[in-house]
């Protein structure tokens, strides 16, 4: 399963979606929309928003920390890790 993490650091939900993350030592290829202009761009022409944190998976997005670190957990077990 690819998952791809939309944020940008001075985000407040977006650190405790990465906590998360981190504590599940889970692989994330890592889209900083403030750094990465083709990431931004691609996050609105797929969602029409900018709101971050945002996680595809599979190339579908998932908003709303609360909803990605719930999903995270409930499928960490089949996740690649670091
Ligand atoms: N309820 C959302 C809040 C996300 C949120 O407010 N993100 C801010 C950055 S901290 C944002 O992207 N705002 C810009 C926008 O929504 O257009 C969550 O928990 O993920």
């Amino acid at each position: 399963m690819k998952l791809e993490y939309f944020y940008y650091d001075g985000c407040p939900y977006c650190q405790y979606v990465l906590s998360t993350i981190k504590n599940l030592n889970i692989k994330v290829d890592y889209c900083n929309i403030q750094e990465d202009e083709k990431s931004y761009n691609r996050l609105i022409s797929d969602t029409g928003r900018r709101t971050v944190p945002c996680l595809y998976i599979d190339n579908k997005p998932m908003f709303e920390s609360a909803d990605i670190m719930k999903w995270l957990e409930d499928n960490a077990d089949s996740l690649e890790k670091n």
